[in-house]
Formats: C-alpha cells, structure tokens, sequence
C-alpha cells in the first residue's frame, strides 16, 4: 500500500512492547489493510533480529471459535516466534515486563519434512517430528486488548512468549484431545483439541498456505503454535499455571510476584 510507513509503524508496535506500554490502534487512522499488516509484521521481526534474536517458528491464532469470539476477530492469522520468546519449561516470566499479559493453552509441533509450498501435507508423521503440550503468553500491545483485523496481524498476533511441555511422538489422533488451563490449581478453562479447526493438524495446512501467501517457508526444526483451543486468561502477578492435554502431558509457568 502506497503511503503507509510500514517501519515507523513496527517501529511503534516495538517500542511498545519494548516499554510495556499500551498504544492506541492504528490501522483505521493509517489505513493499513492485511497484507500491510503482514509487511508490519515483517518489519518488526526484521528489528528484532537486528537485535541478535533468531526466527524459531510460527504461530496461527484465531483458529478456536473461543478465541475468535474472545477478541471478535473471525479470521485465522499466523504471527512469528523467536528464541527470545521461549520460556523453559517451568520457568518463571515478570508480568511487569508486559501490558496485560494472558495466557492459553496450546498444542506444538516440531516441524520435519513440509511439502512443497502450494502442495498439501500429506502424511502428519512426516511433516511433524513430535508434538507437545504448549502455553502462549499473548500482550497485545493495543490499549485495553482491542484491535481489528489488522492491527493485531502487525502487532504479530498478540505473541510474546511461549512455554513448550515435553516432546511426545506424535499419536495416532490428535482430534479430539482434552485440554485443561489450570491456574493455582483451580481449572481456569476446559476445552479439546476438536476446537483447534476441527483438528489442530488442520492449523498446519492453513500455517503453510497462509504464510505461504506472504512468502514464508516453515522449516524444518521450526517450532509451530497451532492455536489455542479456549478462551485466554489474564496471567498475574505469583500465579502458577499449567497447560494440561490429554496424552500429551503438561506445560508449566510461573508468574514473579
Ligand atoms: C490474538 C492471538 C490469538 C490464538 O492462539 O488464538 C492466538 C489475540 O488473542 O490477542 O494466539
Ligand atoms: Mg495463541
């Protein structure tokens, strides 16, 4: 799009995460459209690798009907992951380092061998490796967590960090899993992996295309976010949460106090 300071714009969206103070939305004043959004979001990877960070993977969002409603967004997007995202299993995040950080639960993959682009995955085993229980911590960087379409494509989905459980190989179904948010022990949401469009090897095939449309590969070694199955919760200051999926296990983060 003619006219949009695509920098300047990822430059904002990064010195807000940078600060962890909100900014007001920006796409209807600058007239950003979805594939500027994407270019945003380009440009903001672009600075953090600047910075030292490398590209590790990527994540769909909005792929629940949970999510969708939560935000009141309707469409599937996919934002990127970088090493510096990554939470150890366990360990611990500042939520005075974010804006009003959430957490959600998730399912991985660790990408193998993908198809050619434009070509659909035909055998799972092949294009995935193993998969694994997953916590998203999403911080939109919009005041009071609204955007629209997108906003929240530049903002990079919303993603800024991520907590990755153990690594299982991958099981025969993955379509119908039960998935728990559990907050200090009290379940805070309760889903399956069915909400994840169905089935969340289905968020690889629309990842592939997706991004295929704004001339990203998946690679090899890539970590993959498939989307959360519920709503997400507000992470605060001292809580402990897990991510539990049946037959996968748990993924655990503690929040400092
Ligand atoms: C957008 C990111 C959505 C998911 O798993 O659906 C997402 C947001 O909710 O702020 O990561
Ligand atoms: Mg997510």
């Amino acid at each position: 799009m003619i006219g949009v300071d695509i920098v300047g714009i990822a430059d904002k969206l990064g010195a807000a995460a940078d600060t962890a103070t909100a900014i007001p939305q920006l796409a209807a004043e600058t007239g950003l459209d979805v594939d500027t959004a994407y270019a945003v979001q380009a440009a903001l990877l672009q600075r953090r690798l600047n910075a030292g960070e490398r590209l590790v993977g990527l994540k769909m969002g909005l792929t629940s009907r949970a999510k969708m409603a939560q935000v009141g967004v309707d469409e599937v997007i996919w934002g990127r992951l970088t090493n510096a995202m990554r939470v150890p299993d366990g360990g611990a995040v500042d939520p005075a380092a974010y804006i009003h950080p959430r957490v959600e639960p998730e399912v991985a993959f660790l990408l193998d061998r993908l198809p050619e682009p434009g070509e659909p995955v035909g055998d799972f085993a092949t294009a995935v490796r193993a998969v694994a229980p997953a916590i998203e911590l999403i911080d939109s960087r919009y005041a009071d967590f609204r955007f629209s379409l997108p906003d929240v494509i530049a903002d990079n989905t919303s993603a800024a960090a991520f907590v990755i459980g153990p690594w299982s190989p991958v099981p025969a179904g993955l379509d119908n899993l039960g998935v728990l948010l559990e907050v200090d022990g009290r379940v805070a949401q309760v889903g399956s992996t069915a909400a994840i469009l169905g089935d969340p090897r289905r968020a690889l095939d629309e990842g592939i295309r997706l991004a295929g449309r704004h001339g990203v590969r998946l690679e090899s070694g890539w970590v993959f976010l498939a989307g959360a199955a519920t709503a997400a919760v507000p992470l605060r200051p001292g809580a402990h949460v897990r991510a539990v999926v049946e037959k996968l296990g748990t993924a655990s983060l503690r929040a400092s106090s």
